[in-house]
C-alpha cells in the first residue's frame, strides 16, 4: 500500500487561534484528519508530523527515505529560508509536493521565494487546507506516472 507522509513546519500548529484572516478557521488537528480521511478514501496510508523545530523536521525527511512513497511538505516560514530542510528532500529522494495555505505569491516578497520549489515535484498555495486533498490526490497520480515511466 502506498504511504504518504505530511509533515507541517513551525507554527501551523498555531492554526485556528491567531490569524484566521490569512490561515482560515482550520486547526493543525483538523487538517491532519482530513488527510487522514482522504488518504483513506484513496485507499493508501497516511502518516502526520508537525515540528516547530528545523532539526526535526529534517530528521523526518530523512527518515520517510524507505517507510513513505511521498511526502506532502508545509514547512512554514523555513520554506522561504532554509537550505537545509531543501537539501534533506533532494537527498531523501523522496518525491515531495510543497503545501502552502496563502497564496504565498500574492503576499509579502520575502514569502515568493521558495527553497522547496527547487526539489519539489510541485506546489499547491492558496487553497487553505484544501490543498493538502489536492497534494494528496496529485502525489498518488505522479506516483502512478512514475511506476509506469
Ligand atoms: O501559507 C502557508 O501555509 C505558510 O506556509 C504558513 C506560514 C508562513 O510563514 C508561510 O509564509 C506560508 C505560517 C504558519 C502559520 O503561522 C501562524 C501564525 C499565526 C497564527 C496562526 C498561524
Amino acid at each position: 500500500m502506498i504511504s504518504l507522509l505530511v509533515i507541517n513546519g513551525p507554527n501551523l500548529n498555531m492554526l485556528g487561534i491567531r490569524q484566521p484572516e490569512v490561515y482560515g478557521r482550520d486547526t493543525l488537528p483538523g487538517i491532519e484528519t482530513l488527510c487522514r480521511e482522504h488518504a483513506q478514501t484513496r485507499n493508501v496510508g497516511c502518516e502526520v508530523f508537525q515540528s516547530n523545530h528545523e532539526g526535526a523536521l529534517i530528521d523526518q525527511i530523512h527518515a520517510a527515505r524507505g517507510s513513505h512513497h511521498g511526502i506532502i511538505l508545509n514547512a512554514g516560514a523555513y520554506t522561504h529560508t532554509s537550505i537545509a530542510i531543501m537539501d534533506a528532500v533532494a537527498s531523501a529522494s523522496v518525491p515531495t509536493i510543497e503545501v502552502h495555505l496563502s497564496n504565498i505569491h500574492a503576499r509579502e516578497s520575502f514569502r515568493h521565494t521558495s527553497y522547496l520549489s527547487k526539489v519539489a515535484v510541485g506546489q499547491i498555495c492558496g487553497f487553505g487546507a484544501h490543498g493538502y486533498v489536492l497534494a494528496i490526490d496529485a502525489l498518488i497520480a505522479h506516483l502512478a506516472e512514475a511506476e509506469t515511466a
